[in-house]
């Protein structure tokens, strides 16, 4: 175990730790690695280098003491149950959430919760500090840190920052409403380089510093006034682990489970599948009433077509989502009540969290993947629907308002607002022939394949590196 001392080149902030203490058999409790691409971008990153991730251990209280797992310095930073309800659950998910996605549910502003954000971003600096070698490459992941950029510039100037936003950021009209807004911006331009996932993010960055600071800014780059220092913001795309999302879905016992669920499921002709977090904008009720359309205009039905969602719990204490999940449950049961038959219902609704061996079987065994986000950072889902799908199999019928769609272009795309299009496309998902969703299919692989999150990890701290001059075009392909 290594001192409280040792420091690291490369420091991940996040709001998590990439561990769950799960509590075993025998009742003792353990830390599990929780899956998801950016821990395995990580991995591949620290492989070279060891590195340290500052991030909440998920419960209430005082943190755990430093540890390492799997070859990552873990630094646990405590929140008290205030803090989880107004620095997260209050400013993270019911202010910032919302406008950073077009308002799709109104935000609620708390000054309270403001003075919480603060605090907790000012908690995660100082531990960053604390671990952070001379020199070292500090890189602060997302929405719930937007000061940590800055505050760690003024207790560590020797580091270099990155922060990667995982979601849109609004456009200034939106943005504008914040009473922190200058403030947010301030603490974002405290860092060297700062990625998002589509190049209309970064602008929207670009021109809100613009209008709102009145900063000097030439393309991506923003002068930071009074200091001449200059901050480069650019789109970086994340992706997923192509190659061990592939393997596990080449895996026999995986393969199998997929014609278990098919088979439980009565072999109907058409699969259909939803996959999200029960969020609001995940644009899960458009696809449920396109769904019922369908259905009750006699276009298909259950058994021969049905569809399963899953709809993973997410944010139950924000009341946005509790109303999320009346209103979901309550059409499901309307659907299946009017619609399914006897052995057959029209929806399979799944409030669960599955292992990802069941994640993957599930994308093999669907025959269209519904992911149709009102407005949605990147949306890793219909990435990881492609890569399981070896077998050139599937339809990705994807929603134009996600940061995938820019670069899935072949999906079958779809405006999730506009109902009658969206049903026209489930059908033409449907019906397009086989060998013509099989060229789709490859198309669609290859993107994933060649641009996976080892090669996102890679690209953004070579831009970080480069940062603030302009990188060179290979590095903003
Ligand atoms: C944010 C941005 C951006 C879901 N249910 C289960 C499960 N999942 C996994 C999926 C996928 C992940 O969770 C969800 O990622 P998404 O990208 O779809 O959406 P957000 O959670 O909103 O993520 C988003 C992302 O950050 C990364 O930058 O793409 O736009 O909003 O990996 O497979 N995994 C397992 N069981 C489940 O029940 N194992």
């Amino acid at each position: 175990m290594p001192s409280a001392r040792q420091t690291y080149d490369l420091v991940i902030a996040a709001n998590r730790l990439p561990v769950d203490k799960v509590v075993t058999d025998s009742g003792e409790s353990e830390w599990r690695r929780s899956p998801g691409g950016l821990v395995t971008a990580m991995e591949s990153v620290m492989r070279s280098q060891p590195g340290a991730w500052v991030g909440w251990a998920g419960d209430t209280g005082e943190a755990p003491e430093p540890f390492d797992e799997d070859g990552i310095h873990l630094r646990p930073v405590p929140l008290s149950a205030d803090e989880v309800r107004d620095y997260y659950e209050g400013f993270s998910n019911d202010t910032l959430w919302p406008i950073y996605h077009d308002v799709i549910v109104p935000a609620s502003f708390h000054r309270d919760w403001w003075s919480s954000y603060q605090t907790v971003n000012q908690r995660f600096a100082e531990a960053v500090a604390e671990v952070a070698a001379e020199g070292a490459r500090v890189w602060v992941q997302d929405y719930q840190l937007q000061l940590v950029p800055a505050l760690v510039r003024k207790l560590r100037p020797d580091v270099r920052i990155g922060w990667f936003n995982h979601i849109p950021f609004p456009p200034v009209e939106l943005f504008a409403q914040l009473p922190w807004r200058t403030q947010l911006l301030d603490g974002l331009l405290g860092a060297d380089f700062l990625g998002f996932q589509r190049q209309a993010d970064s602008r929207n960055f670009v021109r809100a510093c613009r209008q709102l600071l009145g900063a000097r800014t030439k393309r991506d780059l923003v002068t930071v006034e009074g200091s001449h220092r200059r901050v480069r913001a650019a789109a970086m795309p994340i992706s997923v682990d192509f190659k061990g999302l592939e393997e596990l879905a080449k895996q026999p016992d995986v393969m199998a489970r997929a014609r278990e669920i098919r088979a439980s499921l009565g072999d109907p002709e058409v699969l259909m599948l939803g996959v999200d977090r029960l969020d609001y904008t995940k644009g899960i009720r458009h696809r449920l009433k396109a769904y019922e359309e369908l259905l009750s205009e006699g276009r298909f039905g259950p058994p021969e077509v049905t569809l399963v969602q899953v709809a993973t719990p997410s944010r139950e204490r924000v009341d946005a989502y509790r109303i999320l999940r009346g209103e979901v449950e309550q059409t499901v049961g309307r659907i299946n009540g009017e619609l399914g038959k006897i052995g057959a219902p029209a929806v399979h609704y799944l409030h669960h969290s599955y292992p990802r061996e069941e994640m993957a079987a599930l994308f093999q065994a669907a025959d269209v993947m519904l992911v149709t986000p009102l407005r949605d950072g990147m949306n890793l889902v219909a990435k990881e629907y492609v890569t399981c799908r070896h077998d050139l199999g599937g339809a990705l019928v994807l929603s134009e308002f996600t940061g995938a769609w820019h670069e899935l272009h072949q999906a079958f795309a779809c405006n999730p607002h506009d109902i009658e299009g969206l049903k026209q496309t489930i059908l033409r998902a449907i019906n397009t022939p086989a060998k013509d969703k099989q060229r789709i299919m490859r198309a669609l692989r290859r993107r994933v394949a060649d641009h996976d999150v080892q090669r996102w990890a890679a690209r953004y701290l070579a831009a970080l590196d480069a940062a603030p001059d302009v990188p060179r075009p290979s590095l903003v392909s």
